[in-house]
């Protein structure tokens, strides 16, 4: 019974055919080269995603992260539920945020905190919701997390401050102090796409993580070489985005796009679980204090520009988004 109830499952998330051929025109970002500050605007303006090599994070802390990642996931399944659920921060099966969508996807969900929790070896990250798995004693899997996310948030400053220049407005930290705010609010998210033995073989895949944009201002990705993230064009096409395990990708969230007055495009993405490879991800979330009005910056503006949209919070928005399913457009009601 149980067997059919997961085999049910993994029909409903079927789809066909497997993804397309990668697709060659990522805009990748050398951040080691001067010039590459026009090229990051025109990917934000253009696709809302582009790939960051030269990025100055050792790829032996994102391999380190990964190798505890991958033992985590491997752990039974009853022991990954006492770190659930994910209500909002914990351990999630396949059931994604709180409206019913799903996804052939496992995951940890965490909370990012500057304040020093009670931890000592865990500065960075809150209890995941339910304890009994006893974090404090996953002393290795606890810090690859920080170490992680202690670089990728620095590299996620840089890239806005990055920003900031390419758009020639002052003061260039005006997004990435948002990020950096002992208050912001930033999310960290370790997933896991299993293989799917009912589907080896045969052209299809599976929705492993539906189509949806970040609600945040930036997220940082970097996964596997299993490949299965997928981004819409402007014109609704979708690509396939080759992995680059060495490399970061970042994309740009609907409240950077309200910052910018639309200049910035919040990038469509989802992921194609394939069947046959396992896909690890890590992503990191940048957002703003709950209490950021979120609205187009009044040095983006130019002469009689309007705001294409109402003025919010950051919290307003959160709220909003937890009451959306996955795919929703939720600038939508935003919009004026
Ligand atoms: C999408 C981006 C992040 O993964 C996330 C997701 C969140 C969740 O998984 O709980 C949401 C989704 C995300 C947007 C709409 C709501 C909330 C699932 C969902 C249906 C952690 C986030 O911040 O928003």
């Amino acid at each position: 019974m149980v067997v059919l109830a997961n085999q049910v499952d993994q029909i409903s998330l079927l789809r066909a055919p497997k993804p397309d051929a990668n697709f060659s025109g990522i805009p990748v970002i050398n951040l080691a080269e001067a010039g590459s500050v026009d090229a990051m605007i025109k990917a934000c303006e253009e696709f809302g995603f582009f790939k960051v090599i030269n990025h100055g994070v050792p790829i032996n802390i994102m391999a380190k992260l990964e190798e505890e990642a991958v033992k985590f996931f491997s752990l039974p399944q009853v022991e990954k539920e006492k770190s659930g659920p994910p209500n909002p921060f914990g351990y999630g099966n396949k059931r994604i945020g709180p409206n019913g969508d799903v996804g052939w996807v496992e995951y940890l969900l965490f909370a990012v905190t500057s304040k020093p929790f009670s931890y000592t070896s865990m500065p960075f990250l809150q209890e995941p919701s339910a304890s009994l798995f006893r974090w404090e004693e996953r002393e290795d899997i606890i810090s690859a997390l920080n170490e992680y996310i202690s670089a990728v948030r620095k590299l996620a400053s840089e890239v806005l401050e990055l920003m900031a220049e390419g758009l020639k407005i002052e003061p260039r930290n005006v997004f990435s102090k948002l990020v950096m705010d002992e208050k912001s609010d930033e999310i960290f998210r370790l997933n896991h796409y299993p293989p799917c033995p009912l589907f080896q073989g045969l052209n299809c895949s599976l929705t492993g993580f539906g189509e949806h944009t970040d609600p945040q201002i930036i997220s940082v990705l970097r996964s596997n070489n299993t490949q299965g993230l997928e981004i819409a064009l402007r014109d609704g096409s979708w690509v396939s985005v080759p992995s680059d395990q060495e490399s970061f990708f970042i994309n740009i969230g609907d409240s950077l796009q309200v910052m910018t007055n639309g200049r910035f495009n919040s990038v469509r993405h989802r992921v194609l679980a394939n069947g046959s490879k396992s896909r690890v991800s890590m992503i990191y979330f940048g957002g703003p204090p709950q209490t950021e009005r979120i609205a187009p910056l009044p040095q983006l503006m130019g002469e009689g520009e309007q705001s294409l949209y109402r003025e919010f919070t950051w919290e307003e928005y959160k709220k909003a988004a937890y009451k959306s399913r996955l795919a929703d457009y939720r600038l939508g009601q935003f919009e004026k």
